[in-house]
């Protein structure tokens, strides 16, 4: 109070100016950092500063977040960071007018920020580093444009100080500009961040995506089965849509690579490094399998599971092209984005249909799921053989390089665990006494499932019946018919996989190499 009376300029209009030029400073820096990005076709500063929170954060907090926040979990980060930005700019925005060197400064600090998260982030290389510059210099032009204006504004006005203005008086002129001033940086900030955004999606990838025809496979399969599918209502199709596939990785934005643009590099352990591009990969021989991908954090019950035709090329043929050293134990793949993926050798060369996959339920690959390359390993969980956005194998040994989830506590091998799953009832459906259907679907790829069970209420397991399947590598969709009688009752699951063993009831967590126990049900018949 003492500080306004003493100060005939006021603290209060200077806090509000204050608060629209940060506010100001932030969205031009926002909006020229995207539109930079989208040009050089990097991540924007404000992915790379999500993205860098996501990598410095104990592995236990991420996992918290996921678990949380789900499918939002990126939404949720971009737009906390955003939100930290701009609520950090608002507060610093009263100093940096009266001082406008601490508001370049707070600029630079944040620049430097910026640009340590990009260098962390190692995908894009120096090129990402412009944005941040972009970012700074708009959010520097506009604290120093704002600073001058503001100043005239409280001195330039000279008899007519802001505050005790009276009520209705229009604003001195040197105000108005401040305020036209912050309004347009605000608003050009606005219009080049949501411009960049649209463009970035729409980009040339997108563009040769879309023009992108797939040779056919030289070795194609049968037709499905007709009785891959039960008809069950309720149940789990046995193909999964490209669009209801689950989606689980690091990535805060998903990398769109442009297939003219996209190499990859066999290197490591081997005799002859091997590099080849999009058109390369599509002349060698095509393959296709049916493979269920399956992530080692599905819950029992649990949805993070689908399957796919995928077309691709077998990735054993290129690894004898390049001569694997004896030793090399472990194929390390590395995303565009520099996450990376430890597969052991030997299960890519033991015949299975390990692909470099470019194409998924007969289109190119969606950009989510890996486009315009990715791995599909059967039998292994997801963070062990089916690296999205491939540009990098390189042969290694297990005891020399560790892959992003094995540096964070998660299993080093990691086979998918035979399991199954109850899809139809639902939990606390309410059924008519007597005769009802349980179906849903099992899986243990590369070993198969042999046989699954159902038992009501602990008593003793009665035999499903098994729709058909095209080989071992995919789940399999089952049916059991049983009696229920009024009242609440409890309905378990379990398969025999195709080497005779058991699913087991011993509960595990996901962590460190899947869950395991045994789904139920609990329904109501009335
Ligand atoms: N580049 C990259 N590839 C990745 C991941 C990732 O984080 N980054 N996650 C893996 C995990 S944990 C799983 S379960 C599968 C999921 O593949 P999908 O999203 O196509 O279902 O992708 C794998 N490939
Ligand atoms: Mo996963």
């Amino acid at each position: 109070m003492t500080a306004q009376k003493q100060n005939g300029t006021g603290a209060r209009p200077s806090r509000a100016g204050g608060a629209l030029a940060g506010a100001a400073a932030a969205l031009a820096a926002w909006g020229a950092g995207e539109a930079a990005a989208a040009a050089l076709s990097v991540s924007s500063p404000l992915v790379a500063v999500g993205d860098a929170v996501v990598d410095l954060s104990p592995s236990r907090l991420t996992e918290a977040a996921i678990a949380v926040f789900g499918l939002y979990d990126k939404a949720v980060l971009l737009g906390g960071t955003a939100l930290v930005l701009v609520v950090a700019a608002v507060l610093l925005g009263p100093a940096a007018l009266r001082r406008p060197a601490f508001g370049l400064a707070a600029v630079g600090g944040l620049a430097l920020l910026g640009a340590a998260a990009v260098l962390l982030r190692r995908g894009d290389g120096a090129a990402a580093l412009l944005p941040v510059a972009a970012a700074a210099a708009a959010a520097a032009a506009v604290v120093a444009v704002l600073a001058r204006l503001h100043r005239g504004a409280r001195t330039g006005g000279g008899e007519q100080p802001d505050e005790g203005a009276p009520a209705g008086e229009r604003p001195a002129p040197d105000r108005r500009r401040f305020l036209a001033a912050g309004a347009a940086a605000a608003g050009v900030g606005a219009l080049l961040g949501a411009g960049g955004l649209a463009s970035a999606g729409s980009g040339g990838a997108a563009r040769a995506r879309n023009a992108l025809r797939l040779p056919a496979a030289d070795a194609p399969l049968p037709p499905l089965p007709r009785g891959a599918e039960l008809g069950v209502r309720g149940l789990t199709p046995f193909t999964t849509p490209n669009r209801d596939f689950y989606r689980i990785d690091t990535a805060l934005t998903v990398p769109r690579i442009d297939p003219a643009e996209w190499t990859l590099r066999i290197d490591g352990m081997v005799d002859h490094p091997v590099e080849l591009d999009y058109d390369a990969l599509l002349r060698l021989p095509l393959v296709e399998a049916d493979t269920t991908l399956t992530c080692v954090s599905n819950q029992v019950g649990g949805d993070l599971a689908g399957n796919a035709r995928w077309l691709g090329v077998r990735l054993a043929d290129l690894l004898r092209e390049a001569g694997v050293h004896s030793g090399a134990d472990q194929v390390l793949s590395a995303s565009s984005d520099g996450w990376t993926c430890g597969t052991p050798t030997e299960l890519v060369l033991d015949g299975r249909e390990a692909l470099l996959a470019v194409g998924m339920n007969g289109e190119a690959l969606p950009f989510r799921h890996g486009f315009p390359v990715r791995m599909v390993t059967p039998g292994v969980y997801g963070f062990t053989g089916s690296t999205k956005w491939l540009t990098r194998i390189t042969l290694t040994r297990f005891a020399d390089r560790r892959a992003y989830w094995a540096e964070r506590g998660w299993a080093v091998r990691a086979p998918v665990k035979t399991m199954s799953r109850i899809d139809v009832p639902g939990p606390l459906d309410r059924l008519g006494a007597g005769p009802a259907t349980v179906a849903g679907v099992a899986w243990a790829q590369h070993r198969g499932v042999a046989a699954v069970e159902v038992s009501v209420d602990g008593g003793g397991w009665t035999e499903a019946g098994l729709a058909e399947v095209p080989g071992i590598d995919t789940w399999r969709q089952w049916r059991a018919e049983v009696g229920l009688s009024p009242g609440r009752h409890t309905l378990r699951v379990r398969v025999t996989d195709g080497t005779g063993a058991v699913q087991t009831a011993e509960r595990a967590d996901p962590v460190p190499d899947g869950a395991s126990g045994r789904h139920s049900v609990q329904v109501i018949a009335e």
